[in-house]
């Protein structure tokens, strides 16, 4: 890998957003492509940092900063990437659902999903099953992805799937679910075509889902 693109790499696995947006910079300026930085420097960065966390070796901290250093240097890259150099896997809603407002998790599973290049619509907290569908009828989300972290609140991903089916549109659409009290098991009995148990994971579930 060129040097440059190697410290940009580096600087994601290490958290570090400095070093990632001035190699992102310094990359740029000698001309190098930004769709090469985005996928050898940055998206397989942010693959790696998933292998360590589901291997025992890194945390949700570190996962966290190396997420953040991601965003930031996304936030330099993007102005110079053109349509073509991002072949985005698919475009996913996410949002905790609705009487939740935990959000810790559900943001570590968006920035991990972008950081794979997935286009990201973040409905936030408290979101109803109404919002869900209109991210799906009108801004073509093909992934809904929700999080909860209340067993009070675990009724509402069922709740939404129900909505989803009532507005006519449950098969336009694959739904993830995840948080702390869900389960596999609960996913298959709501109906929810996928369970990611960390935003790791999260990430392999949503590219099969669009694979599938
Ligand atoms: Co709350 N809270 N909280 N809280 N809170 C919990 C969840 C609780 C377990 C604490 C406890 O009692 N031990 C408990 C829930 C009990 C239950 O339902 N069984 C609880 C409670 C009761 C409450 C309140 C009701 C307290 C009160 O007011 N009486 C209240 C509810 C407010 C509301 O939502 N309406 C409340 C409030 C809050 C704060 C606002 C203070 C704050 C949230 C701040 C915020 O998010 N901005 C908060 C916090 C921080 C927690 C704990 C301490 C930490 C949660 C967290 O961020 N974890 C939590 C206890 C705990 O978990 N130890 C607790 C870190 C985060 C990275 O993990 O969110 O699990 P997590 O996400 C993981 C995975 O679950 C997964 O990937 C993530 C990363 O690997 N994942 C997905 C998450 N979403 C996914 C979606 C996917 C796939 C994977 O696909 C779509």
């Amino acid at each position: 890998m060129n040097a440059g693109l190697e410290k940009i790499f580096e600087g994601i696995l290490d958290g570090n957003a400095n070093q990632v947006t001035t190699e992102i910079q310094k990359a740029l300026d000698a001309g190098i492509n930004p769709a090469d930085i985005l996928n050898q420097g940055m998206i397989a960065a942010m693959g790696e940092v998933g292998r360590l966390f589901e291997e025992g070796e890194y945390f949700v901290p570190e996962m966290l900063i190396a997420a953040r250093a991601m965003q930031r240097g996304l936030e330099v890259l993007k102005p110079h990437l053109s349509a073509e150099d991002v072949h985005s896997p698919g475009r996913v809603a996410i949002g905790t659902v609705k009487g939740d407002l935990h959000d810790i998790g559900k943001n570590l599973v968006a920035m991990m999903l972008e950081g794979a290049a997935f286009e990201i619509i973040d409905l936030g907290t408290d979101v109803s099953p109404e919002r869900f569908i209109q991210a799906v009828k009108e801004n073509g989300a093909q992934i809904i992805a929700m999080s909860a972290l209340l067993t009070t609140t675990m009724p509402n991903m069922k709740n939404t799937i129900e909505a989803l089916k009532e507005a006519g549109i449950r098969d336009q659409v694959k739904v993830m679910i995840g948080g702390a009290p869900v389960t596999q098991t609960y996913a298959d009995q709501i109906g929810a075509d996928g369970y990611a148990e960390d935003a790791s994971r999260a990430v392999a579930k949503a590219r099969s889902l669009m694979e599938g």
